[in-house]
């Protein structure tokens, strides 16, 4: 079984509203290994970095401003890469109700990952563990 490692954040309004456990439950429940976990305010050049590809949209200036709001929990997990293993859940349709304010980011792709686990992460803050489940969950 290959594993890749992929960047979640929950949002100010997640994190506000309450949901953090709710949100890693759902990733824990499928299979995610929590390999890093912390809450940061991280300013507004590094999210200005993290959605570089958008700054020309019309909301930009909005979105880093609402990402600024509050603590974002962030947040590295180690999948499978078995393309039977559906995304967990749909935590935006069953927690957000508007289009700005939709709670948990992940990376969209292996390469996005990356990207974002370097510009979130640093080398220490990820823990190398064997999950004693994994037997239990993989063939
Ligand atoms: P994420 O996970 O935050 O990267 O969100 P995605 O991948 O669903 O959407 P993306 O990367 O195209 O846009 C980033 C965020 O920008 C999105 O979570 C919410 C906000 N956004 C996108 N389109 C619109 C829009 O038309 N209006 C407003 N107000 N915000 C938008």
């Amino acid at each position: 079984m290959s594993t890749e490692q992929t960047f979640i954040a929950i949002k100010p309004d997640g994190v506000q509203r309450g949901l953090v456990g709710s949100i890693i439950a759902r990733f824990e429940n499928r299979g995610y290994k929590l390999v890093a976990i912390k809450l940061v305010t991280p300013g507004k050049a590094h999210l200005e970095q993290h959605y570089s590809d958008l700054k020309d949209k019309p909301f930009f200036a909005g979105l880093v401003e609402y990402m600024n709001s509050g603590p974002i929990c962030a947040m590295l997990s180690s999948v499978a890469t078995n393309p039977l293993a559906s995304a967990p859940g749909t935590i935006r349709g069953d927690f957000a109700i508007d289009v700005g304010r939709n709670v948990c980011h992940g990376s969209d792709s292996v390469e996005n990952a990356q990207k974002e686990i370097a510009l979130w992460f640093k080398e220490g803050e990820v823990v190398s563990w064997k999950s004693a489940q994994a037997s239990w969950i993989y063939e």
